[in-house]
């Protein structure tokens, strides 16, 4: 590959490249941004401040490798995946580590998301051999049809940085296996975990130009991808309110957009539930990740007749969670991701004290000792919240969670459903009656029985209602149709016209 002795593993201080038509070069006006450890303010690296212009060759070569990717048989994509989850598996925790240095989530976490991308690894991989159509009978004789997956073209993955491996895994490697090719951009907070994935790309053996990384903002590169006629897909996981403006400007070209949004994501606790269980899946599902996942859960909706238990058992738990630097293993939530999320989380106390909420715990910024050179807050905990705060209404993608008390079964599944967003829900409860209404009533594209709002598997689809997508999903089979067009071939062997519905 062209110019990839210049191209190095992590070292604090470099300056990294793009990588277009397998080229590895800097931006064209030299400028980079730099990449800070949100835990310690360290320098861990630069990187290309790129704009329309890398985007456009970008696209270029994307365009150019598709005429031959999409020939080379599906298996032998598949194959490329199987070697990329093998260096994935091999490289997890030097990745770990990685993003955990450059986003901050404690190890145990960044595993985790490592995890995530070999387990797409292998799924995609098997779809290298599947990849199903179908064909049904037809209704004239001597004819077949056949329905089959034909690759879009170019696909622009746009990311975050709260899952810097996981989710471009998820839009890339269905999106590859199915014979497309990729313009990737990613979120500019964890631009290493996404440098090293390509490299895996490129080392597992995907050809020169399929994959492409361009790093830079997205009022510049996202923005070019989004108005270039020769991007076919957009797949965007991010706010809802970035999502809304992908969706327009890419109608402008006719562009397939597939959208990940926010989430206000709540733990029903009914009063059979099992307590010290429940109490376990908030604490993961809404201090972990320091409550930066759009699966987070930041609504706790209990039944009144045991929110006094379920307060007292988990206020103390909360003031036990040990904020600090992700790496060392004996910490429980790393910091936010960087000062303006930081503000943001905190203006949420001044409205939430303001609407009339109750903050029993958190609630501002941890600045004693080593935290004070990161960007930290601590775990929040509001009672008294009704289901129409903005504290139970808006996401706040932090560690800020709101218990809303509720009377009945029906109020709390109805409290539940009541927000702009559909992500996930959970609901504690040892009542198969319950649990079988839960799962019929409740409106999210992601429901847990006994269990808290994260912990989605890559074999089912992700995704949400209301605003929280617009009705794609992205993993399991759903992932592929993202990617891939429906072809319909008919084949008349009879040898004179057929006539379909007029022939009878
Ligand atoms: C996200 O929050 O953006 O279910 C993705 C989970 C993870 C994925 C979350 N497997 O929480």
């Amino acid at each position: 590959m062209k110019g990839r002795d210049e191209r190095m593993s992590f070292t604090e201080g470099q300056t990294y490249l793009n990588c277009i038509g397998g080229s590895w070069q800097p931006a064209r006006s030299g400028q980079t941004f730099p990449n800070a450890n949100p835990a310690t303010g360290e320098l861990l690296g630069s990187f290309p401040l790129s704009g329309a212009e890398e985007a456009n060759a970008a696209v270029a070569a994307a365009r150019k490798a598709f005429e031959t990717w999409r020939l080379v048989p599906a298996p032998k994509r598949g194959e490329i995946l199987f070697r990329a989850g093998e260096l994935l598996k091999q490289r997890k925790e030097d990745l770990a580590h990685t993003m955990t240095m450059e986003m901050g989530k404690i190890l145990k976490e960044t595993r985790g998301d490592v995890q995530e991308g070999i387990d797409m690894a292998f799924y995609m991989g098997g779809e290298g051999r599947r990849l199903f159509g179908y064909s049904v009978p037809v209704e004239l004789p001597n004819k077949s049809g056949l329905a089959m997956r034909d690759p879009v073209g170019v696909v622009a993955c746009i990311t975050p940085w709260n899952f810097p491996i996981a989710i471009p895994t998820w839009k890339m490697f269905p999106a590859l296996v199915a014979g497309n090719t990729i313009v990737f951009k990613p979120a500019s907070d964890t631009p290493h975990s996404a440098l090293r994935l390509v490299e895996i790309l490129y080392e597992a053996g995907v050809p020169e130009g399929v994959v492409n990384i361009v790093f830079g903002p997205g009022s510049t590169v996202g923005e070019a991808l989004l108005h270039h006629p020769d991007v076919a897909v957009v797949s965007f996981t991010g706010s809802t309110e970035m999502g809304r403006h992908v969706a327009i400007e890419g109608a402008q070209t006719l562009k397939r957009v597939s959208l990940e949004m926010g989430g206000k994501n709540a733990v029903i606790v009914l009063d059979d539930a099992d307590l010290d269980l429940a109490v376990e899946g908030i604490l993961w599902s809404a201090y972990g990740t320091s409550g930066q996942r759009c699966t987070a859960c930041s609504r706790v909706i209990v039944h009144k007749a045991v929110r006094r238990q379920l307060l007292d058992r988990l206020v103390p738990r909360i003031e036990q969670l040990r904020l600090g630097n992700g790496l060392d293993e004996s910490v429980d939530m790393g910091p936010i991701i960087n000062a303006s999320q930081l503000e943001k989380i905190h203006s949420y106390i001044a409205i939430g004290k303001a609407e009339g909420a109750t903050l029993l715990t958190g609630g501002s910024i941890a600045n004693e000792g080593e935290l004070a050179r990161g960007t930290f807050y601590r775990p929040t905990l509001f009672a008294d919240v009704t289901p129409n705060m903005r504290l139970a209404q808006e996401e706040i993608f932090g560690p800020v969670l709101s218990v809303i008390e509720a009377g009945s079964f029906e109020e709390a599944i109805a409290i539940n459903n009541a927000t702009k967003y559909g992500l996930s829900s959970a609901i504690y409860t040892q009542n198969i009656h319950n649990v079988e209404r839960a799962k019929r009533d409740l409106t999210t594209g992601i429901i847990y029985i006994n269990s808290g709002t994260t912990g989605a598997e890559i074999q089912f689809p992700f995704g949400g209602t209301r605003g929280t997508g617009n009705g794609h999903r992205e993993a399991g089979l759903a992932g592929l149709d993202v990617f891939t067009e429906w072809k319909v071939v008919y084949t008349d062997y009879s040898g004179k016209l057929q006539k379909a519905q007029i022939d009878q």
